[in-house]
């Protein structure tokens, strides 16, 4: 979330000398902004880090993958925006994953991760991440660390409480930030919010083999905003946890409307009841429209598929399925801890962090200790279901993270620090300052059964005085501490991309060892594969030309192509004939109004050209790729749209011997 409202909204609604100062107080009893131990971080050059770091890229749509302890930056990979360093959104291959029911979108602004899990612990399969605006999951591949899938979800608008999965990955789960009118007729006045907006949250099934994601059902909930959620685990796995915040139904002034009621909700769904209430046909098929991607690896093609239906339970027709805990003020993380027991809602502008029980919360359910409903879903007494608060500790509780020995950080925006306390008995055992305004925060493997604990790392609002100044914007930057200690230790601050927000990292040996290398060359099954230079041709259709071209170091074939006219709609398909890791070759051609291409080693890729004006355009590899790198390119000659220039293609047809005759 952007906190430029809410920051207006505590500073006139608090009082506290240091609120009024935030963002970045210091804390006091804490160490120097500078300095922190910085070997601990170090990783001596060809060293690789012990873990992966998954980052959330915000408003940059992507996602980033960075080392730990180094902070140094992998990857980014692209996700829900266009990316012109890897052709993405270019290529005529990847345009379909970023269809929509909306049409091609090339941006969007990426929250949250999740990587897979099996039993409640990381597996290392896939990441999945939400689009927070035009509401979508996505599933990368970590063999690939590409794209490989995005959903659509319909009956959504403002994605944020996602995506977040159950302890076997069965699903990935999302519910909307916005309630709106949904239905037949969506065309309504704002004003009859009250009457008309409705929420959901989405029940999204992973094939265990393939990964491939549906939506298995929908819930239909009050007109209330879904912030964050988790899964229970262990004991409380069958269960969901969703921070609520709006339950004034407010549609206008949000920063004062929706913050009138002393608590909001943290609504909890028993997921295998709702399962069981699909199975036995309470779920109503709606027709709807949504955007169904898939990235095949052999074909190196995305295909988009518009889905016509969704099933939604209504809780009226399903008792027993979902009841909401009140809790205080406008909850944002909703975290539960590794055993499952505890649930920890973040009430932004509350003076404490409220823990539930999961026991507690199940007594009060048999006991039907409700102190009344909410829009007919019954509501359970906070004191019933509270284990404990923690008293005093912060201001403006975020998110919670937790390690593998019973303890948990709490990121809080307002006083600026990371908060370590006690799960069981809700102490506070020590707080560091942040360089500022923490947002989320992560522990490697934290929202797991079994974190692996060791470091946590703080993702910054705001970056002041840490870095270099770069003009009115400064980088994104992101924080990490030594946690291995009874005191949290500043290790090292490292710059990020986008504005990052929820993260996870995850040991380095669990994904390396899978990762791809290269992609076989005899298993491409594009359509337009040129799986050798004897399957090079050039080909007129009409007013399109199709050039069959192969790529490998340090020459095109053909790289001498003539017979172009004006009018015409060249589509380059490039296959990259190496076999070895770490070799791809880019594609680029004068006046090309897209990106590069750049195609990995057995790979197809394709670039739609369309010439602009007659002459010669060279092309030539973008990615340095031998000692000849430089000499891989050719030119393609274009002649007016009434020539009769025969098309022609070849590569070394003109040899140095014969050239000097
Ligand atoms: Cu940034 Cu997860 Cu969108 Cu909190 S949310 S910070
Ligand atoms: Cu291929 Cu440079």
């Amino acid at each position: 979330m952007r906190f430029d409202s809410f920051k207006t909204h505590v500073v006139l609604t608090l009082t506290a000398a240091c609120l009024i100062a935030a963002p970045g107080c210091k804390p006091k009893g804490t160490q120097s902004a500078a300095g922190g131990d910085a070997a601990a971080a170090y990783v001596a050059p060809g060293k690789y880090d012990e873990f992966y770091n998954f980052v959330s890229g915000g408003f940059s749509g992507q996602m980033t993958v960075y080392g730990l302890p180094s902070g140094r930056l992998f990857k980014v990979i692209p996700v829900f925006s266009v990316d012109p360093e890897k052709g993405y959104g270019y290529s005529e291959e990847s345009k379909p994953m970023l269809n929509t029911s909306n049409g091609f979108i090339p941006w969007d602004d990426l929250h949250h991760i999740a990587i897979s899990t099996t039993n409640g612990e990381h597996d290392g399969r896939w990441v999945f991440g939400n689009a927070n605006n035009t509401p979508r999951i996505a599933r990368i591949d970590l063999k690939t660390f590409k794209t490989a899938e995005i959903l659509e979800i319909p009956n959504s608008a403002g994605n944020h409480s996602s995506p977040f999965i159950t302890e076997n990955t069965e699903y990935v789960v999302a519910g909307t930030r916005f309630s709106v009118p949904l239905g037949g007729n969506t065309d309504v006045p704002i004003d009859t919010y009250k009457e008309n907006f409705k929420g959901t949250i989405s029940f999204i099934s992973v094939d265990q083999n393939s990964g491939e994601m549906n939506i298995a059902f929908q819930i239909l909930t009050p007109g209330i905003n879904f912030d964050l959620a988790r899964a229970g685990k262990g004991k409380s796995h069958g269960w969901f946890f969703f921070s609520c915040y709006n339950s004034e139904k407010a549609n206008t002034l949000l920063e004062v409307n929706a913050s009138q009621k002393d608590k909001d909700f943290i609504m909890a769904v028993n997921w295998k009841k709702a399962e069981e209430y699909v199975k036995a046909g309470k779920a109503k098929r709606q027709a709807v429209s949504y955007a169904h991607n898939k990235w095949d690896d052999k074909t190196h093609t995305g295909t988009s598929v518009m889905e016509k239906e969704v099933l939604v339970l209504d809780p009226a027709d399903c008792p027993d399925m979902i009841y909401f805990m009140p809790c205080p003020k406008s909850p944002h993380g909703c975290d539960t801890d590794p055993t499952g027991e505890y649930i920890v809602g973040s009430g932004k502008l509350a003076a404490t962090l409220p823990v539930f029980s999961f026991t507690k919360i199940q007594n009060a359910i048999a006991a039907k200790d409700f102190e009344g409903t909410y829009d007919g879903i019954p509501v359970l007494k906070y004191e019933s279901v509270l284990h404990g608060e923690v008293q005093k500790p912060g201001l403006g509780p975020l998110h919670t993270e937790f390690d593998g020995n019973g303890n948990a950080y709490t990121s809080f925006f307002v006083s600026s620090e990371i908060v370590k306390w006690s799960v069981k008995d809700l102490k506070v055992l020590d707080r560091v300052p942040t360089y500022y305004s923490i947002g989320h925060l992560s522990v490697p493997g934290g929202p797991t059964k079994k974190p692996h604990g060791k470091y946590v790392i703080a993702y910054n609002k705001i970056t002041k005085d840490r870095f270099l100044p770069t003009g009115p914007e400064l980088t994104q930057s992101a924080q990490i501490y030594d946690i291995t200690g009874e005191k949290m230790k500043l290790i090292l601050d490292f710059p990020t991309i986008g504005e990052p927000h929820y993260a996870e990292a995850i040991p380095a040996s669990m994904i390396m060892k899978n990762s791809q290398k290269i992609y076989k060359i005899e298993e491409n099954a594009h359509p337009h594969a040129a799986k050798g230079d004897n399957f090079t041709r050039v080909e007129r259709k009409g007013k399109e030309v199709h050039v069959y071209m192969t790529m490998i170091r340090s020459h095109f074939t053909p790289d001498n192509i003539e017979g172009i006219k004006m009018g015409d709609d060249v589509y380059f398909h490039i296959t990259n004939l190496e076999q070895d890791w770490d070799i791809p070759h880019g594609f680029a051609i004068k006046g090309a109004n897209t990106a590069e291409l750049l195609i990995m080693p057995g790979e197809t890729s394709t670039m739609k050209w369309t010439p602009s004006e007659t002459g010669i355009f060279p092309f030539y590899c973008t990615d340095f790729c031998s000692a000849l790198h430089q000499e891989m390119s050719g030119y393609i000659r274009v002649s007016p749209a009434g020539s009769n220039v025969p098309i022609s293609f070849g590569t070394g047809k003109t040899s140095p011997s014969t050239d000097t005759n």
